[in-house]
C-alpha cells in the first residue's frame, strides 16, 4: 500500500457508502450448458433486459461453471458465443449493462480460491447439487468447490440483493455465510447480499414432463424443450405435442393440470397477465396451444433476427464482450484487492 491510499478500514467504508449512493446493482449469469430455452428467456434474460435502465447490471456467460461436469471444449466455445449473441439479441445494451464472459475476468477465479480458504468442507458437502451429482470417484473437484466460485461471482460486484429461484437459495445462503465469516475473521470486506425472492419470475416446465423444469442441458433434440433459436415450425410442432390431460376443461390448476397450466403460465408471462385470467379466455386446449405458439413465435422471431445479424459479425460480438470484460475487471479489482489485503497477501 502506498502512503496516498486510504487505510483498509476507510477504503471499505468508502466502498460501502458508494454502494448505497449508486443505482442498485444486479449480477446474474447463465451457464452455457446448452442452447438457451424459452425458460431461460422468460425466467432470466427478459428480466435482465427489462431492468437494465433502472439498475446497473452485470450479466455474464458462466463458462467456468460449465466445466464442473464432463464437457466438449468445441461445444463450450460455440455455446459461449451463442449465449453471448442471445444476450445482446434479447436487448441487453452495452450502454447500460456490462455483459461479459466469466473466464475473461480472472478475479472470479482468484476470489473463489480465497473463499475456498474460508468455506468449510462440511458446508460444501451439504450442497444439494453436490449430493445429487457428486460422490462418484470421477466427480470433478470443481463440482465440490463451485459454490465458492458462485459466491465470488456475487461478492465481486457488491450487490445488495440477489434475485434467485428456489433451487439457488442454498447457494446464496452459503455466499452470505462465507462473506460474513470472512468479514468477521479478517476485516470488513464484502457487502453481504440479501436473498430476494419477491422478484421471482415464471418457471417454465418441460412440455412433455410438466412437473420438471425446462432445462437447456436436456439433449439438443429434446421435444419438450423450446429453444430460443428454434424455427417457428419447430416451436409450433413442440407446443402442439405438449402434454395436457383428458379433462377438456380450461382451468389454471398447476397441481391437477400441470401441462395445461404450464402453457397458460407461458402465455401469462409473455402477456404480463395472471394465468387465472388467461385461462378464462379459452374454451379448448387446441385454442390454448395455438395462442401459446403465436405468442412465443411473435416474441422470439425478432430476437432471432437480431441474433442472425450479430452472428454474421463475430468480430463485433467479440469486441462487445471485450468491452464488457474490461468494465467488469475494473469493478471487481478493488474488491479483490481488499480481500487479498485482509487475508495478509502482500
Ligand atoms: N425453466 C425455466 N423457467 C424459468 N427460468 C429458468 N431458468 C432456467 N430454466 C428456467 C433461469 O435461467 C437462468 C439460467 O441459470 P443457469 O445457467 O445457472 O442454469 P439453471 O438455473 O440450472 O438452468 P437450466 O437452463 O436448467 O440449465 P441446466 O440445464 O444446465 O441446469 C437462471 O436465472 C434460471 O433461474
Amino acid at each position: 500500500m502506498t502512503m496516498t491510499e486510504p487505510p483498509l478500514a476507510t477504503a471499505e467504508a468508502t466502498a460501502r457508502l458508494d454502494a448505497l449512493l449508486r443505482p442498485p446493482r444486479v449480477v446474474s449469469g447463465i451457464t452455457p450448458s446448452g442452447s438457451l430455452t424459452l425458460g431461460n428467456y422468460l425466467g432470466a434474460l427478459r428480466r435482465f433486459v427489462d431492468g437494465q435502465t433502472s439498475q446497473q447490471g452485470f450479466f455474464f456467460i458462466a463458462d467456468l461453471h460449465a466445466t464442473t461436469t464432463e464437457h466438449d471444449p468445441a461445444r463450450l466455445r460455440e455455446l459461449t458465443l451463442e449465449t453471448a449473441g442471445l444476450f445482446f439479441a434479447a436487448g441487453l445494451d452495452a450502454r447500460y449493462s456490462t455483459v461479459f464472459v466469466q473466464s475473461h475476468v480472472p478475479a472470479h477465479v482468484e476470489l473463489a480460491y480465497l473463499l475456498e480458504s474460508t468455506a468449510y468442507v462440511g458446508e460444501l458437502s451439504r450442497m444439494i447439487q453436490f449430493k445429487e451429482k457428486g460422490g462418484r470417484p470421477r466427480t470433478r473437484a470443481s463440482l465440490f468447490t463451485y459454490p465458492c466460485l458462485m459466491a465470488a461471482d456475487i461478492l465481486l460486484y457488491e450487490t445488495q440483493t440477489v434475485p434467485v429461484g428456489g433451487d439457488q437459495d442454498q447457494h446464496v445462503e452459503l455466499c452470505r455465510d462465507v462473506a460474513q465469516r470472512f468479514n468477521r475473521e479478517y476485516a470488513d470486506t464484502f457487502v453481504v447480499p440479501r436473498l430476494d425472492k419477491a422478484a421471482l419470475a415464471a418457471r417454465v416446465a418441460d412440455l412433455l414432463l410438466p412437473t420438471s423444469k425446462m432445462s437447456k442441458s436436456a439433449p439438443p433434440a429434446a421435444p419438450g424443450v423450446v429453444r430460443m433459436l428454434d424455427s417457428p415450425d419447430t416451436i409450433r410442432r413442440k407446443i402442439a405435442r405438449a402434454v395436457t390431460d383428458s379433462r377438456a376443461q380450461v382451468r389454471y390448476d398447476p397441481v391437477t393440470q400441470p401441462g395445461l397450466s404450464n402453457l397458460l403460465d407461458i402465455i401469462a408471462a409473455i402477456t404480463h397477465q395472471s394465468p387465472h385470467h388467461v385461462a378464462t379466455g379459452f374454451s379448448s386446449y387446441a385454442d390454448v396451444k395455438r395462442s401459446c405458439t403465436d405468442h412465443v413465435v411473435e416474441m422470439l422471431v425478432p430476437v432471432q433476427r437480431r441474433y442472425a445479424e450479430l452472428a454474421r459479425d463475430r468480430g463485433h460480438l467479440v469486441s462487445l464482450l471485450d468491452t464488457g470484460a474490461a468494465e467488469a475487471r475494473a469493478t471487481a479489482a478493488p474488491v479483490l484487492t481488499r480481500a487479498r489485503d485482509a487475508m495478509g497477501l502482500v
